[in-house]
């Protein structure tokens, strides 16, 4: 048996570390698609993103009643985008918190990427584009403000990896950790659709695809039924 090198040990000794924290098997309904796009199809993507930044600029997300600002920065594709801050908490907006302007369309690629995954007969109305910079986290949480509870949530990994966490229907069991990579898609239907879910870290610096750094998430939801 060869033996293994300093660098293949400490490998194998972070798989393992995986592989113990990722006890149970993802929830029914739960799909990732590794490498969905391409290089160039993620290159284009974030183009979108950059061009929908120039009429519906980043803005800080901030959680209802305390205004502590989440850690990631937000903008939105599509007739209805996700927002939250102090005063009136989390919510679907047609418009821009800041500017006041309706949302850029979403990009065709990705009304593409929904057809072929989603097996929902609407199209979705949102796309919430989440920027993780270095140190950004998303502690665990369902998605509940959607009316279309059973339609499937599709989202798309750009940039640096992330950690991602999926647990069950309460807070605080075992999950099942997958670190995304750029292109990656998942989708969430089924069961899947009202579990606990986070991103516990950030591979910052991976990639160069995200201009300034860090992780671009992209996440399509039916808000209406
Ligand atoms: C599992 N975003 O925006 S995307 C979110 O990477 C959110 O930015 C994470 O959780 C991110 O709400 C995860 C994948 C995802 C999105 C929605 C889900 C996983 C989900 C809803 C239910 C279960
Ligand atoms: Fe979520």
């Amino acid at each position: 048996m060869p033996r293994l090198s300093a660098l293949d040990f400490a490998k194998a000794e972070r798989q393992s570390a995986l592989m113990t924290r990722s006890q149970i098997s993802p929830p029914a309904g739960f799909k990732h698609l590794p490498l969905y796009f391409s290089p160039a199809q993620q290159a284009e993507l974030i183009s979108c993103v950059k061009q929908a930044t120039q009429t519906a600029p980043f803005f800080q997300p901030a959680m209802p009643k305390t205004g502590t600002p989440l850690s990631v920065v937000m903008t939105n594709f599509g007739t209805l985008g996700w927002v939250t801050d102090k005063a009136q908490g989390y919510r679907y907006e047609p418009a821009h918190p800041k500017t006041g302007a309706h949302w850029p369309p979403l990009p065709d690629l990705l009304v593409r990427l929904w057809k072929e995954t989603a097996e929902w007969p609407d199209l979705p109305e949102a796309c919430l584009v989440n920027w993780y910079r270095e140190g950004s986290k998303m502690g665990a949480h369902i998605d509940r403000d959607e009316l279309a509870v059973n339609a499937p949530v599709v989202s798309v990994s750009l940039g640096d990896p992330a950690m991602f966490r999926i647990g069950g229907p309460k807070r605080g069991g075992p999950t099942h950790g997958i670190k995304l990579m750029s292109g990656d898609v998942v989708v969430m239907g089924g069961a899947s659709r009202q579990c606990y879910h986070s991103v516990s870290k950030i591979y910052y610096g991976e990639s160069a695809l995200v201009p300034n750094g860090g992780r671009i998430n992209l996440t399509m939801r039916r808000v209406n039924l």
